[in-house]
């Protein structure tokens, strides 16, 4: 199968916590190469947009909010199989009921302070990491 990408990012409370540099060598660890890094925040609008999907949900303020709280780091991955891989990796949304030797199940604080973002579609990871990253910013 052909090597293909997908975005994510360590959320505020992973850095907050001090999970930053565990949470990379498991990204590592795993076989997905940094094709593209940043440590950055987002500012309210970026998060409103990043999450419009969300927007008529009961938790958007709350989730732009968190997003907006401290910095983040964005990155783009590169591996086979990328972007299920990397959802595989990272477990369920809600920590309860994310399996072993996930790093949501290892560093995620609850449902919304969850560590870590994931892309859900090859599309979507297109899109999340041209919002971060410009063409000069990915090796
Ligand atoms: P995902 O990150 O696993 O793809 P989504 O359903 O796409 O999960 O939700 C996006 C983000 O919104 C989650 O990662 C989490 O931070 C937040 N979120 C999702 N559901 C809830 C909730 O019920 N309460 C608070 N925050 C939530
Ligand atoms: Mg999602």
């Amino acid at each position: 199968m052909a090597k293909n990408r997908t975005f994510t990012m360590l959320k505020p409370d992973a850095l907050e916590n001090g999970h930053m540099g565990k949470i990379i060598d498991m990204i590592i660890q795993a076989g997905f190469e940094i094709k593209a890094m940043k440590f950055t925040r987002l500012s309210t609008e970026q998060a409103r947009k990043f999450y419009e999907v969300h927007a008529e949900r009961p938790f958007y303020n709350e989730l732009v909010a968190y997003m907006t709280s401290g910095p983040i780091i964005a990155a783009i991955l590169e591996k086979e199989n990328a972007v299920s891989d990397f959802r595989a990796l990272i477990g369920s949304t809600d920590p309860a009921e994310a399996a072993e030797g996930t790093i949501r199940k290892a560093y995620a604080e609850s449902k919304g302070r969850n560590a870590v973002h994931g892309s859900d579609s090859d599309e979507n990871a297109e899109i999340e990491g041209r919002f971060h990253f410009s063409v000069e910013e990915i090796f």
